[in-house]
């Protein structure tokens, strides 16, 4: 009886401390200290006890009781309120010098930021601004664009299909060639938005964004291209930031270039950043290969133009020093709210 009187004791001052609304008291009450509450049946079998020991287990039971009932009366005071402040005998309640709750801020995401900074100088060069869908067809996102089926330059983009010929764009082009179908030359334009690869390591997330960009008109020429990307790198970048163009291939501009800046890190001098190169490649560009003029109804004998695309994340990366672009999405504010 002893055993169960120190059991049932710490039983209900462990579940008295856990209650931390007054709807709970009356429960605790009828269970505990109730008419058929559990103090009263372990009472009950105080006539089972040898008569000798009657009176000494009966006033342990009745101070038990007494000593859970005053807890569960502090309980109820210390909910109602009706303590506030009694006990350090100050003037109870709210504490009008505590200086008010500040209101947390909240940012743009650092990827988020760079891609207006990125639209907004092609913007200032005139360039309109395209929208699409994220979910496209195979004959805006590959056909149209010079990457006929069964072509290897599929493989470079992983595609994520959603059936048949629908699929995740693997890059913003398509908003450009629906807008080269509707509108007639000259046409200046950007597209910025999210694209889709099934690749992930530290340099790759199957989600990235895009700004690519072209012009088209009579007479366009390389030199415009390079004139045009020479200033956004310098608007978006140093001023003074070196720049060159290497050749490359892309299937929808011929010829085609791939844009180095000067390392940002060591200002060419070698990093671990570019290799020990001193260059960073950011851009991929070229004049518009005549075929995509064709598939949208632009005669290539009138018209030329150029077009190029960036990786947002990785000037992002660039710009700030970031070496795992999946930072970026792992919601993590301590990471994106230094930006
Ligand atoms: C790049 C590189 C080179 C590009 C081409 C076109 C379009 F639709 F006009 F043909 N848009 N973007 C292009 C050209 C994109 O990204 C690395």
């Amino acid at each position: 009886m002893e055993d169960e009187l120190v059991r049932l004791k710490s039983v209900a001052l462990k579940a008295l401390d856990s209650i931390e609304e007054p709807d709970a008291l009356e429960p605790f009450r009828v269970r505990y200290l109730g008419r058929k509450g559990e103090f009263t049946l372990l009472m009950r079998k105080l006539g089972q006890a040898a008569p000798d020991d009657r009176p000494r287990l009966g006033k342990l039971a009745n101070d038990t009781r007494k000593e859970v009932e005053g807890a569960f009366d502090a309980k109820k005071s210390e909910l109602s309120g009706a303590d506030n402040g009694k006990r350090s005998g100050a003037a109870p309640q709210t504490d009008l010098t505590l200086p008010g709750r500040a209101v947390p801020f909240g940012k743009l995401h650092p990827v988020t930021q760079i891609m207006e900074q990125v639209c907004g100088i092609f913007e200032g060069l005139g360039f309109a601004v395209a929208e699409g869908p994220d979910v496209e067809t195979d004959f805006y996102n590959f056909e149209a664009l010079n990457i006929p089926k069964h072509h290897p330059a599929r493989d470079m983009h992983d595609t994520f299909y959603i059936s048949g010929s629908v699929l995740l764009r693997t890059h913003t082009s398509p908003m450009q060639i629906r807008a080269m179908k509707e509108k007639p030359p000259p046409l200046r334009m950007i597209a910025p938005g999210k694209v889709y690869r099934c690749d992930s390591d530290i340099t790759h997330t199957p989600m990235f964004h895009q700004v690519e960009g072209f012009l088209v008109d009579r007479k366009v020429s390389f030199s415009d291209l390079k004139g045009v990307l020479t200033v956004f790198i310098a608007k978006m970048f140093d001023k003074d930031t070196p720049i060159r163009f290497r050749p490359s291939f892309f299937p929808f501009t011929e010829p085609s270039a791939e844009v180095d800046i000067g390392c940002v890190i060591c200002k060419g001098k070698g990093c671990r950043v570019c290799k020990q190169t001193g260059w960073l490649e950011i851009l991929g560009a070229g004049m518009i290969d005549p075929e995509v003029f064709k598939m949208v109804g632009y005669d290539p004998e009138e018209y030329t133009g150029f077009a190029f695309g960036l990786g947002v994340e990785r000037i992002a990366m660039l710009k700030y020093g970031i070496n795992d672009i999946r930072l970026f999405y792992e919601n993590d504010l301590r990471f994106l709210s230094q930006f």
